[in-house]
């Protein structure tokens, strides 16, 4: 089981702490993007002098200010910078509509906003929008030139307000959740150091971008916190842009979305096994289908983690172990989470069934800022709601059943549409499917898919009813769709997650 997690000491300051972990290998190469090397000490002064520049340009501790930056060197010296300083940063999707980032500025009344120069324009068409004006900043070295590097870190208790990020959640507007520096240095010892097991020999390469928690912990708390090199890539991930960073940089730790994991294998550029140096590599955001991991660890002998986290526990929270992996699930609870399963009615459910996902562990996010009524239903005492269904095993290990609020009640039966979903992509003919219920002529819930073809010229009515009987023959007889209809896209979230609701409201 490895070292028992430790408690954050009463006060921390992340940044502060990262610093002084890390003060012996000065000299060692924290981060490379495409353009640029920053050693361990170099991003610590860096770091410095952007906190106090900003102060000393009149921000004061506990302000926010959004990044809306790409993944570069100049991402971890914001980040850290306004750690070390007391100063709040909001990381915001880089990909993020006019209105929501907008929103995000309004909600959280940043004062400020560092901005990578390429979205310099729609950025500035935000603020136009809310009628708001703060500065802008686009040149990360000009703001570090003009700073101390001996300034002193803000002396802040571990349960501060470190940062925020939006949730996008399906419905509604994100929401601002508030992090802790305790909360990253919980998850630095839980997933980061007894699942992800790095040490300093690690290289890390994660195409989930900084901005995402599932990114921010890859790229930033958990190899910092055991010294390793971090690569940064600042364009999009495609299976090209990957492989070649994993073939010129080498990385042993590999973080990726089972989207992407697809898409590497059905990609006739990818690389051999010798050619590349994964010893690990891990997946988040939805749930990877089994044949994907097998298909990826036949061919470069590293197992894929698939792991379950949110943006309210910081991070992974459930997940498979290098030692302990069974594909198609997401494994066992991470060492210093407990998780429980409950029904509608608030009691535990057996083995074999379906329940609502419960978590308890020291990560999670404070509150959702200015959302009492969210917070509430949310951030329940020690246990907070995840909002996933999911079945346990009698030999534990637990799989993804569903979002809860997705989930169709079919004849006073309860249907998973990932279920349904993950068994008509094993059809041939079919890309992407999302399942939701829709009431038939009496009012009653029955289930309908919405299909992407791999091929537009297959939709016909004997694929759709071949599709029918696929799922029948496959599962229970009342999961199957009772209606098909074929569609060219699926409506899907700034992060990738298929958005049920807006089929169910056509
Ligand atoms: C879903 C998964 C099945 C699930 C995240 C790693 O995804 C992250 O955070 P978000 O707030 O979304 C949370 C929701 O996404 N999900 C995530 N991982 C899995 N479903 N299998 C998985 N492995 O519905 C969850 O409630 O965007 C992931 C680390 C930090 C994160 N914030």
């Amino acid at each position: 089981m490895g070292d028992p997690i430790e408690p954050p000491p009463e006060r921390l300051n992340f940044a502060a702490h990262l610093f002084a972990l890390n003060a012996m290998r000065g000299r060692k190469i924290a981060y490379q993007d495409d353009a640029r090397t920053l050693t361990y000490s170099e991003l610590a002064r860096a770091a410095r002098c952007f906190g106090s520049a900003l102060l000393a340009s009149g921000m004061r501790p506990e302000e926010r200010i959004v990044l809306v930056m790409h993944d570069t060197v100049d991402w971890p010296i914001a980040f850290l910078g306004c750690l070390h300083a007391g100063l709040v940063p909001i990381p915001a999707n880089t990909l993020l509509a006019i209105e929501e980032l907008g929103w995000i500025v309004a909600d959280s009344h940043a004062r400020a906003a560092i901005v990578s120069p390429p979205l310099k324009a729609a950025f500035d068409a935000a603020l136009e929008r809310i009628g708001v004006r703060i500065p802008v900043i686009t040149d990360v070295a000009a703001l570090v030139e003009r700073g101390d590097a001996d300034a002193a870190a803000a002396d802040t208790p571990a349960d501060a307000s470190a940062f925020w990020l939006y949730s996008s959640g399906s419905t509604g507007r994100c929401k601002g959740t508030v992090h802790t520096h305790g909360n990253l240095f919980v998850t630095a010892s839980t997933y980061g150091r007894h699942v992800l097991q790095l040490s300093e020999e690690d290289v890390t390469f994660s195409a989930a971008k900084l901005f995402f928690a599932y990114g921010l912990g890859n790229s930033l708390t958990f190899p910092l916190s055991a010294g390793a090199t971090v690569v940064l890539m600042p364009e999009r991930p495609t299976p090209e842009a990957v492989f070649k960073r994993m073939i010129e940089r080498q990385p042993t730790v590999f973080f990726g979305v089972p989207t992407l994991y697809a898409g590497m294998l059905a990609s006739p550029a990818l690389p051999a096994p010798h050619a590349v140096r994964l010893r690990r590599c891990a997946s988040a955001g939805e749930a990877l289908p089994r044949e994907i991991g097998e298909r990826f660890t036949a061919h470069f002998g590293a197992p894929i983690l698939d792991g379950i986290g949110s943006t309210e526990m910081l991070h992974i929270f459930l997940s498979n172990r290098a030692d302990d992996l069974r594909y198609g699930t997401s494994g066992k609870a991470v060492p210093g989470y407990e998780l429980k399963l409950l029904n509608d009615a608030g009691e535990p459910v057996a083995d074999g069934e379906i329940g609502d996902l419960y978590v308890k562990g020291d990560s999670h996010a404070l509150f959702y800022w200015c959302n009492r009524a969210k917070t509430r239903a949310t951030f329940l005492g020690h246990w907070t709601r995840t909002g996933d269904k999911y079945v346990r095993d009698a030999e534990g290990y637990w799989t993804y059943a569903g979002r809860s609020d997705d989930m169709i009640k079919v004849s006073g039966q309860y249907v998973s549409p990932f279920e349904v979903e993950s068994c008509l992509v094993q059809h041939a003919a079919v890309l992407e499917a999302a399942v939701v219920g829709v009431p038939n002529e009496d009012g009653l819930l029955r289930t309908k898919a919405f299909v992407v073809l791999k091929s537009s010229e297959d939709a016909t009515s004997d694929l759709e009813s071949e599709l029918k009987n696929h799922v029948k023959s496959r599962l229970a007889p009342h999961k199957y769709p009772r209606a098909i209809e074929f569609v060219t896209e699926l409506p899907k979230t700034p992060t990738g997650k298929i958005q049920r609701y807006r089929l169910r409201e056509r």
